[in-house]
């Protein structure tokens, strides 16, 4: 799987390195063949293209650091853009209930749903340490529920026993009852494949899927069916409130496109991966992982965001001085507020401040009002450099001309004014008071954690 996509990329990544300067023009070039790529790979013209925005867009406003090159540059963006469309982070799986905790397994006819169900059921009982029952609702198949019994033999997991003339809302229920009276913790029910297109099926389903509540209602999806496992799942999503999903056979030779596009497009989290028929081919699904094996430059990846740690705590440094010594100026703040976006901003530099580390949880909580970040970013960047670096100049003409140059109003001009003075006034603080550990615990911060608790900071 992916190797189409990985050649493809390298020889793009290889193109990029013979340059010292990247200009628009080869970064469009570059960018036009990863999406061809993508879509070679069976990605969706939809996702291919938000993705390569999303580069573009970034590579563009990025500065490059400078112990790496543009091209190093470029890879890491890549690689970042890759791993959030892959999801971004693992997702824990939910076992979060009174036991028995109930998930259920649905998706297309031989989509890998049986097999996966005792791959689900091992990895459980070997990883969260539980007691796993299964059970097959699959009355259509002949020997389907048979197909699990001797699953559950060979690799010994319990499975309820096989169950005659009964309706696949029946045997559920009858699972759920043996599991709560034999203290099992999860139940997995393993359900008949179905086509979306057969309406009866699709009710069925639908009214499984309502009758206890579930932990995990996962879509196995085959990955070899690319762009159709895509459509497939966002029907299955419609229908059932599905919870995540399994890509199975990424073992196979198939072209990546569905594990590229499944998260962007139904918005569920890919949280297993199956490779392979045997019982422990199978895997969380990683996705730092999955985009390090697409573009196989974990060093790279590496160096660069060592690179940019540095420069982090470089730039944290000389604000930390600045702020220590009441040198900090509008503009910085602006800087900051930049930053924010990006994440790590001042969170990353109050990390650098001692005794501050408890007021992180605080700035993440007033990051989410960012409409008055964006204001403020308008205000100053509305500013000459001499107001911004000695802001009590700006008196009434200078605020209508910056209200009018920022879209705001004199009002949100003279609440950032106070604000900014209010900060400066307590970093100048700050910087005469040598032990800010102190400063916390006798509650001379009391005013910043409440400016902060305002989200006017
Ligand atoms: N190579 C490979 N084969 C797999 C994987 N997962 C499942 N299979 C194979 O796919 C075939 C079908 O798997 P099943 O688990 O029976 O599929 P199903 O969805 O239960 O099928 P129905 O119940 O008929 O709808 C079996 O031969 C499995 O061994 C995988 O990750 N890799
Ligand atoms: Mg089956």
């Amino acid at each position: 799987m992916f190797e189409n996509l990985t050649d493809k990329i390298t020889d793009v990544f290889n193109k990029l390195k013979g340059k010292g300067i990247i200009d628009e023009n080869s970064l469009n070039e570059a960018l036009r063949e990863i999406r061809i790529a993508l879509l070679e790979s069976d990605v969706s013209i939809k996702v291919a293209k938000h993705f390569i925005e999303r580069v573009k867009q970034k590579a563009l406003g990025k500065e490059v650091i400078k112990s790496v090159s543009p091209s190093q540059m470029v890879v890491k963006i890549v690689n970042d853009e890759l791993t959030s469309l892959l999801g971004s982070e693992s997702y824990e799986i939910n076992l979060k209930s009174k036991p028995p905790a109930i998930m259920l397994m649905v998706g297309l006819q031989g989509s890998g749903k049986t097999t996966t169900s005792a791959k689900l059921a091992k990895w459980i009982e070997k990883n969260k340490n539980k007691k796993v029952l299964m059970a097959s609702l699959d009355i259509y198949r002949p020997a389907a529920q048979e197909q699990l019994l001797t699953l559950g033999a060979d690799n010994t997991i319990a499975v309820l026993p096989k169950q005659d003339k009964k309706k696949p809302l029946d045997i559920a229920k009858i699972a759920k009852k043996h599991a709560e009276n034999n203290d099992f913790d999860v139940l997995i029910l393993d359900s008949a494949g179905r086509n979306h297109v057969d309406k009866k099926m699709m009710l069925e389903i639908q009214e499984i899927s309502k009758f206890s509540s579930f932990t995990e209602i996962f879509f196995i999806s085959d990955s070899l069916t690319g762009q159709d496992a895509v459509n497939t799942a966002t029907i299955f999503s419609e229908k059932v409130d599905l919870t995540g999903i399994i890509l199975t056979r990424l073992d196979g030779d198939g072209r990546g496109g569905a594990a590229l596009s499944m998260k962007e497009t139904i918005n569920k989290p890919i949280k297993f991966i199956g490779v392979g028929e045997k019982i422990d081919d199978f895997e969380v699904f990683h996705p730092d992982r999955i985009a390090n094996r697409i573009l196989g430059m974990g060093d790279v990846v590496s160096l660069v965001e060592k690179a940019s740690e540095q420069i982090d705590k470089e730039d944290a440094e000389k604000l930390q001085k600045k702020i220590l010594k009441g040198k900090f100026s509008l503009a910085d703040y602006s800087k900051q507020l930049d930053q924010l976006t990006n994440m790590g901003g001042i969170q990353g530099f109050l990390k650098y401040l001692p005794g501050m580390s408890g007021l992180k949880e605080k700035v993440e909580q007033s990051m989410e009002n960012s409409d008055i970040f964006k204001k403020q970013k308008a205000i100053i960047s509305s500013m000459t450099k001499k107001e911004k670096n000695f802001p009590d100049i700006v008196k009434a003409s200078r605020k209508i001309r910056i209200s009018k140059g920022s879209g705001t109003s004199v009002q949100d001009i003279n609440k950032l004014l106070k604000q900014f003075k209010k900060m400066s006034q307590m970093m100048k603080k700050m910087g005469k008071n040598k032990n800010l550990e102190n400063m916390m615990s006798s509650g001379q911060m009391g005013d910043l954690q409440s400016l902060l608790n305002k989200n006017k900071f």
